[in-house]
């Protein structure tokens, strides 16, 4: 097993940085360039030398953590410099150049972390969550899923099916009549079907966890020169997209993500909707469609006049809201009655708006204080273990049966928290992490 290397704080300059030593010779490396390490895990501040040339790199913090007890599981050596390009150039230069050590990849330290039992599956992907996590709400629900949240669940449903398990069993040793359950079998088919319920409950609460992930989508929809890319420049108060009196002027989607009392929402600008010949626009304008129909909320903008895309044209969508723009021409509008008015030239109707996307974040993203599952990985192997829970049950089905559906009930769980074929998971979840995490 090799020593791993990495810079673990963000981008250079800054500062301070953190350059992290996780392995066997972690604690040799410490002694080679900056002394021994405080065994009491202390920081103590110390000249960092090449040890070959004996120059001292920079004068920084050493902290050291003997394992098993580190994040890693591993003796983890801590070296804090001055955040300075050539300083973190040089030191990983003279870490990497010892016996048994090399430049960390990327999510190494999580994965020795992982495969030395210090975290689950889940709680790795809570970590992934948690770095980049830009809301409160976001912040919060990784804090709790990195912290073990799914894992404890998942493990204590493991652990009472494994108990009911082993009751199915005893009888299947020791009963000859196989029709007539005895108490112990009927205690276990309960507790069984106790989890299964359990599981539906999560699954149908189900994907508020993985929607807050997501953030709410709000695509901005309408007929050109209904004021959409102003308003998204306003909603944004940044000069996003172009704005010009000539219809047709945007033609790609543009994004920009808001943080809406601590819920990320991300509104689209599309291209207005008309008939048109042009490639481009057509292009344009099918994009809009498209993004329309798979974002949470659509904002039909209506001008004022008679220009006006039918709200029929969304009839399908579940969050349609129509806002009238322009509101300072005072001209009235012609077909959709506006459910809101806005303008963004008088800076009117703007807040109440955002108001009203930020209580649809909360209905669809919140309320998620102790929400599960907040991935389709999850998702996925929650149902495969509530269907082969159900399936146990099943009336007159031989006890050998119903214990090869409980075996895999557990392998699912198994997999959700990495127990159980995870090479698969384990390359594509830890691949999304950046180096020296
Ligand atoms: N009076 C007034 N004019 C506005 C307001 N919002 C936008 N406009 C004007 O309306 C014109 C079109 O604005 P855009 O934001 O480019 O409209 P759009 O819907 O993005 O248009 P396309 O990209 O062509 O589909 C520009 O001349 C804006 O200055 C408003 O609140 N009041
Ligand atoms: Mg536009």
């Amino acid at each position: 097993m090799d020593t791993v290397v990495a810079l673990s704080s963000g981008a250079l300059p800054a500062g301070i940085a953190v350059v992290r030593a996780s392995g066997p010779v972690a604690w040799d490396l410490a002694r080679a360039v900056a002394g021994e390490p405080d065994p009491a895990r202390r920081a103590s501040l110390r000249p960092f030398r090449d040890p070959g040339s004996g120059e001292t790199i920079d004068r920084g913090l050493l902290l050291g953590f003997r394992g098993p007890n580190t994040v890693t599981g591993e003796d983890l050596v801590e070296f804090h410099c001055h955040g300075g390009p050539a300083v973190v150039r040089a030191l990983l230069r003279v870490l990497t150049k010892r016996p048994n050590a090399r430049l960390a990849e990327p999510g190494e330290f999580t994965r020795r972390g992982f495969l030395n039992g210090r975290l689950d599956l889940a709680a790795v992907e809570g970590l992934g969550d948690l770095i980049s996590a830009e809301t409160e709400a976001q912040r919060r629900q990784a804090l709790r899923q990195s912290g073990g949240f799914i894992g404890g669940r998942v493990e204590r449903w493991r652990g009472r099916l494994v108990r009911a398990q082993a009751g199915l069993e005893s009888t299947l040793d020791f009963s000859d009549e196989e029709d007539v359950p005895d108490d112990a079998d009927r205690a276990a088919l309960e507790e069984i079907g106790g989890i299964a319920d359990e599981i539906a409950v999560e699954l149908v609460r189900g994907d508020r966890g993985e929607r807050l992930r997501r953030g709410l989508e709000v695509a901005i929809l309408g007929p050109p020169n209904a004021g959409k890319s102003s308003l998204l420049n306003a909603l944004a108060r940044r000069d996003v997209a172009i704005v010009t009196s000539i219809p047709g002027t945007t033609r790609d989607v543009l994004e920009v993500d808001l943080d809406l009392g601590g819920y990320p929402v991300r509104l689209l600008d599309t291209a207005g909707l008309r008939e048109t010949d042009d490639p481009v626009e057509s292009e344009g304008i099918r994009r809009a469609h498209a993004r329309a129909a798979a974002a949470d909320v659509v904002l039909l903008l209506v001008p004022p006049g008679d220009a006006c895309v039918s709200r029929e044209t969304f009839a399908g969508h579940p969050e349609l809201i129509v806002v009238g723009t322009k509101s300072d021409l005072g001209t009235p509008y012609a077909n959709e009655a506006p459910e809101m008015m806005v303008s963004v030239l008088a800076d009117n109707g703007l807040s109440p708006l955002l108001i009203r996307l930020e209580q649809l974040a909360a209905d669809q993203l919140g309320g998620g204080e102790d929400v599960l599952i907040t991935r389709e990985r999850h998702r996925v192997a929650l149902m495969d273990a509530e269907r082969e829970l159900w399936s146990a049950l099943a009336d007159g089905l031989p006890t050998e049966a119903r214990a090869e559906h409980l075996r895999r009930a557990a392998v699912a769980f198994g997999r959700l928290t990495g127990r159980i074929d995870a090479e698969e998971v384990l390359g594509a979840i830890f691949s999304t992490f950046c180096i020296g995490k």
